[in-house]
């Protein structure tokens, strides 16, 4: 689609990949809308898209709460009157072992990552539909596609939201016209691996640190291209990992 004027609303858009999508976006004509918990993170990055002439909307809002979905939307339809589209970015990865048994950790992946990702679906969905078009892009992993030391609940939840994204694409994209996108990157140097707590997978975190990783720019460009499409077009997956990961 033409980005200028499009509203997209971007969860998980207070650091890393949001952050980067938001500020590209914004760059190429989209009012974005900025979905998170950090409200100073949030306002910081309005000054600085409006700075470089763009337009931004802060909604500061909690993926597991579909009320907070409910308030950016009309946030969002009051603002700039529509939605155009939704990434689903938001998502943590507490890896652990199993057999630790950190089982609030699983529930905060599920509740985040997959919930989340329902929880947005639902609310932006009757507009797209009145609409007749717009996008759906879900942030997945590579997580879909292999499994990962200590990745077990953190590789169902992506491969839960890749699957979903093909679920809708099917459902939605021919009938009307919403495209529908799961973008599964390999390792992005961001603060994902902040919310580990298992010191066996800190150690094994340390040595991917070695490698060289790809920017979050890296995925905002995916989501640029992805967005930019003509209307014929449906990227269904977008797996993209670091030249020097095996
Ligand atoms: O990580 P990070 P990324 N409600 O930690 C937000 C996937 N991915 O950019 O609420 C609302 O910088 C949090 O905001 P805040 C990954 O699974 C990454 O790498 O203010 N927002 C922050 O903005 C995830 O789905 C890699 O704390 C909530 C954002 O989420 C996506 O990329 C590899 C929230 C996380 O930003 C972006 O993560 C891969 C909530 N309850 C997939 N909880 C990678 N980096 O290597 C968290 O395969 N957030």
């Amino acid at each position: 689609m033409e980005l200028k004027d499009k509203v997209i609303i971007i969860t998980g858009a207070s650091s890393g990949i949001g952050e980067a999508t938001a500020k590209k976006l914004a760059k190429n004509g989209a009012k974005v809308v900025l979905m998170a918990r950090s409200e100073d993170q949030l306002n910081a990055l309005k000054k600085v898209i409006e700075k470089d002439h763009g337009q931004a909307l802060v909604a500061v809002g909690d993926v597991t709460k579909s009320n907070d979905f409910k308030t950016a939307l009309e946030k969002t339809v009051k603002a700039y009157g529509k939605v155009d589209g939704l990434i689903n970015n938001a998502g943590l990865m507490p890896l652990s072992f199993v057999e630790k048994l950190k089982t609030e950790e699983w529930d905060q992946m599920v509740d985040v990552n997959l919930k989340g990702v329902l929880n947005g679906v639902a609310s932006v969905l009757p507009e797209l539909i009145r609409s007749k078009g717009g996008a759906i892009i879900n942030v997945s992993s590579m997580a879909a596609h292999r499994y990962f030391p200590g990745g077990a609940v953190y590789c169902a939840t992506k491969s839960a939201v890749k699957m979903f994204s093909e679920g809708l694409r099917q459902e939605l994209t021919p009938k009307y016209g919403i495209n529908v996108t799961s973008i599964e990157p390999g390792a992005v140097d961001t603060n994902l691996a902040d919310t580990i707590t298992d010191e066996d997978i800190k150690e094994k975190m340390e040595d991917m640190q070695k490698m060289t990783t790809l920017e979050s720019e890296d995925i905002a460009n995916a989501i640029l291209y992805t967005l930019t499409q003509p209307k014929r077009v449906n990227i269904n997956d977008l797996y993209i990992v670091p030249s020097e990961q095996k």
